[in-house]
């Protein structure tokens, strides 16, 4: 055999190989490289905790912190940038954004009000801050100064928050910043030996600050952890694994997603094989994936702001704000793609959340009261998807929902099954009673005819199918 011949061979059976790869990614990759503190497990988690997390459908994330005083501007200039950010902005200044706690008394504050609203929403979890970047902990921590005990207002806003949504039966989850900007020992990077003592200080206080958070709210069912993207923290494999074990040793079941901890080469979210630390994937903050291949198998969540980018309370919301519709269409999408949907308020310095957000809550609330059996318990169809919207299906009853957002000029939605599905009765699922027809126009693919008729809000239809197998 020639020289050019062999490496040809060679060369296709590397390719072949690597085609196997792409089919069963997860068990050949796993043997590319031997991790101590990457993925501990490969596939989705079974237990019941995460099956009740991958139910949830639709989720309310509450940003709420000292930033919400300033609302994004200070001196009567407005902050270009994310409002919990402003302390980062040249246009304030450090020290009068350190003292903003000493006014911190927010009269209107209402926890039960904010979990009502969020039950009304139909949300079925809640994902509360208790310390942004700033370092504010809005529970009274033993490990820190800088917390809602040392404001006017004193009182615990972690403790009454989690009491609230518990009585509503939400399921709270904790948001913690591991960037601290308050504590002396945090660095964003470690450069010399002083760096690395001040580091060890931190990483102690870190875990000081989450054991108590479980000790103190033990009904919590997870943490969702952020700002993890600092060269300090992916240098600390070791120390996140085994902190993420202790804490789960504490709450059986707790979830914990991606963004935690790094494996030993720095990569976060997914490890240096690829594979998904945590128990979902955490990456999808202000966008979405395209399609279920985007999402690799793995449960996910996204996350996302009414306005462009504001988190924090914003007083001046500037640039396109989402209306309800096109919230609907991205929880309808995250539903079809496996995944959940989880909308951020941000409350204002005095605990109002403001009109235009309690607005959408109840648009979303109220469509939600109509068709939630299209979002709750659902996940992905494997059929080819058409341009009116998304399918969804009851993963235990196994009926389909379409989700429609476009309604085509000529009235008729097309639907195209798998192999030998059939289609009867379909029918809204706002009007049981009221029968459509499907008309079968070739094998496997049918027209379902709509009455001319204005919609205004995303239509949900009901599919019984026939399994012809
Ligand atoms: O809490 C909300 C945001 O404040 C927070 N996550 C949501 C849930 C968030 N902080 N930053 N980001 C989201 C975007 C990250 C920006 C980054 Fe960077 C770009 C991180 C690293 C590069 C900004 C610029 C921070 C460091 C440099």
């Amino acid at each position: 055999m020639n020289k050019t011949l062999s490496v040809l061979i060679i060369c296709y059976l590397f390719l072949g190989i690597n085609n196997v790869d792409a089919q069963k990614p997860k068990e050949i990759k796993r043997s590319s490289i031997t991790l101590k503190h990457g993925a501990h497990r490969l596939g989705k988690r079974t237990d019941q905790m995460m099956e009740t997390w991958r139910n949830y459908g639709l989720g309310q994330f509450i940003h709420w912190g000292i930033y919400a005083i300033p609302g994004g501007q200070w001196n009567k200039r407005v902050y270009p940038g994310a409002a919990e950010w402003i302390r980062s902005w040249e246009g304030m200044p450090k020290n009068d954004y350190d003292a903003l706690y000493k006014q911190f008394n927010p009269k209107n504050f209402n926890p039960n009000a904010w979990a009502k609203q969020a039950k009304d929403m139909g949300a079925n979890y809640a994902i509360i801050t208790t310390k942004h970047h700033d370092g504010f902990c809005l529970w009274p921590s033993k490990f820190s100064d800088y917390t809602i005990a040392n404001t006017p207002y004193e009182k615990d806003i972690i403790g009454q928050l989690v009491e609230a949504y518990d009585k509503q039966g939400i399921d709270v989850y904790l948001y913690f910043s591991i960037i601290d900007w308050n504590n002396p020992g945090y660095r964003s990077s470690i450069k010399t030996d002083e760096d690395r003592k001040a580091y060890e200080t931190f990483k102690t206080f870190t875990e000081n600050q989450l054991v108590e958070l479980l000790t103190d709210y033990p009904t919590i069912k997870g943490l969702w952890f952020d700002g993890t993207w600092d060269e300090a923290w992916k240098e600390q494999a070791e120390f996140a694994d085994s902190l993420g074990t202790k804490l789960r040793t504490m709450i059986p079941g707790l979830v914990i997603g991606g963004r935690f901890r790094p494996d030993e080469y720095g990569s976060r979210g997914f490890d240096s094989n690829g594979d998904l630390i945590g128990d979902y994937e955490q990456g999808w903050e202000r966008k979405m994936p395209n399609s279920i291949e985007d999402v690799h198998g793995n449960d996910w969540e996204c996350v996302m702001t009414i306005p462009e980018n504001q988190w924090g309370y914003q007083s001046k919301w500037e640039g396109h704000i989402k209306t309800s519709n096109e919230l609907l269409e991205m929880l309808a999408k995250a539903i079809a793609l496996d995944g959940n949907f989880v909308l951020n308020f941000g409350p204002d310095g005095q605990g109002n959340i403001r009109a235009e957000e309690t607005k959408i809550a109840k648009e979303i609330g109220d469509w939600m009261a109509v068709n939630k059996n299209a979002i709750y318990n659902c996940g992905n169809v494997d059929w080819e998807k058409q341009d009116w919207g998304y399918y969804t299906k009851n993963r235990e009853t196994g009926r389909i929902y379409m989700i429609v957002f476009n309604i085509p000029i000529s009235n008729d939605l097309r639907v195209k099954t798998s192999q030998n599905i059939g289609l009867s009765n379909p029918y809204l699922l706002e009007k049981p009673k009221k029968k459509l027809i499907a008309k079968k126009i070739k094998n496997n693919e049918f027209l379902i005819q709509l009455e001319p008729s204005d919609f205004s809000k995303p239509l949900v239809i009901v599919l019984e199918t026939i399994d012809n197998n």
